[in-house]
């Protein structure tokens, strides 16, 4: 199959796994707060090398790049607002639409200002109005940008937030992401809905703002499993989903796109979420090899949201075998252009993810389409880079 013109191919990146040193989020002091946990300190440091990240994109054939923007940069003290950081980011704008990158822009990926988190976070009575806030602020850097996603994977974040609770109370014996599989993590919390539903009300509050502002398309990202039920385990898998998923996505119903982000594939069983078996095959983050799980992934979100378009705003793969990588995405388009095929609406595909980067805690899961030097900061492509370019400018797979 070959996409339209138009169609979006880029990578995707957020900015505290990549920019380095964001001393005002709340991240950055759970780093401190974990006992052992590993830090992101400089990050890559594309706070200071982002022009040079996106031309190697840009040159490759892509067209597109998504990054976020950093409340706690912009808002380091509640209330008092960078306007150097306000220019930052839209300097970051510029040079991908300079480039030929059409930007995909998030504006919360999972970090917020330690301030907030001090006032009680996401569950404070005016957690809302100070997110709404925040939004007002950068709607003016957003001019000319196309595509804005509110939140990313709130229903990650909602497990984010409880397992790092649960590591500053010692709950947890050492720090574990939700989005790497290990030994303290046999099993995922699932999400609160109460939690969920908080980011449901941030979410459309803020969206009609940015559309009537901006004009631009807005929607938010959701993390989708792949899930499937064992045999006769319907309901448990219908109840896991709603909790994991489609509350999630149905709130994206009267958006103007939602953006799918699958990795891999997981069952339910009565016990709930059953873990990925140990096999050789397995990711770097302990998730099972499956490709198909953007299709799956694609096609129920197209089922719950009621026909909402979808921009594929992160698939990908964690492995240190880039033959693997291109395999694997090779896997994925095909899963993709099928659903498309069957007409779900499909308006791009950004790769999880642009450059090797921290993983929430941990450095080993390399998702990347560029390795990074982390002590010189050096960025070398790898093949999968030039492979993705290649099918971008063709737009479709090779024969
Ligand atoms: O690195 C994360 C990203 O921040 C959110 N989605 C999943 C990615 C890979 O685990």
């Amino acid at each position: 199959m070959n996409v339209e013109r138009g169609f979006l191919w880029g990578a995707s990146s957020a900015p505290l796994q990549v920019e380095g040193n964001n001393v005002s989020s709340d991240w950055w002091a759970r780093e401190e707060s974990i006992p052992g946990m590993v830090a992101s300190g400089d990050a890559i440091d594309s706070y200071h090398r982002y022009p040079e990240d996106m031309r190697l994109l840009a040159d490759a054939g892509l067209n597109a790049y998504r990054f976020g923007i950093e409340w706690a940069r912009i808002e380091p003290r509640q209330g008092q607002i960078s306007r150097a950081q306000l220019a930052h980011y839209r300097r970051m704008i510029d040079t991908a639409r300079n480039l030929g990158l059409t930007p995909v822009v998030t504006l919360h990926h999972f970090t917020s200002p330690q301030w907030f988190a001090e006032l009680g976070g996401w569950m404070a009575a005016d957690a809302v109005d100070h997110f709404v806030r925040y939004v007002r602020t950068v709607i003016p850097i957003l001019d000319e940008v196309e595509w804005v996603a509110t939140i990313n994977e709130p229903n990650m974040m909602t497990m984010m937030i409880e397992m790092a609770r649960a590591a500053e109370s010692g709950e947890l014996p050492e720090w574990q992401s939700p989005t790497v599989e290990g030994a303290v993590q046999p099993l995922l919390p699932i999400p609160d809905p109460q939690v969920g539903r908080r980011f449901v009300e941030a979410h459309h509050a803020v969206r009609d703002l940015i559309r009537d502002a901006t004009g631009a398309k807005v929607g938010w990202t959701v993390a989708n499993q792949a899930l499937t039920a064992t045999p006769g385990n319907e309901a448990k898998h219908l109840e896991i989903q709603y909790a994991l998923e489609d509350l999630y996505l149905e709130a994206a119903r009267g958006d103007d796109f939602i953006g799918v982000q699958a990795y891999s594939s997981q069952q339910v069983d009565e016990n709930g979420l059953v873990p990925h078996a140990p096999h050789p095959d397995n990711t770097l983050v302990g998730t099972s090899y499956r490709p198909d799980a953007l299709g799956m992934a694609v096609r129920h979100t197209w089922d719950v949201t009621g026909g909402v378009p979808i921009l594929v705003t992160e698939n990908g793969i964690a492995s240190g075998d880039d033959a693997r990588r291109i395999d694997y995405t090779s896997g994925a388009l095909r899963g993709l252009f099928s659903a498309m095929a069957d007409d779900v609406d499909v308006r791009g595909y950004l790769h999880w993810t642009a450059l090797d980067n921290y993983e929430w805690g941990h450095w080993e899961p390399t998702f990347g389409l560029i390795a990074v030097d982390r002590e010189t900061f050096e960025r070398t492509p790898k093949p999968s880079l030039a492979w993705l370019g290649d099918v971008a400018r063709r737009g479709g797979l090779p024969a």
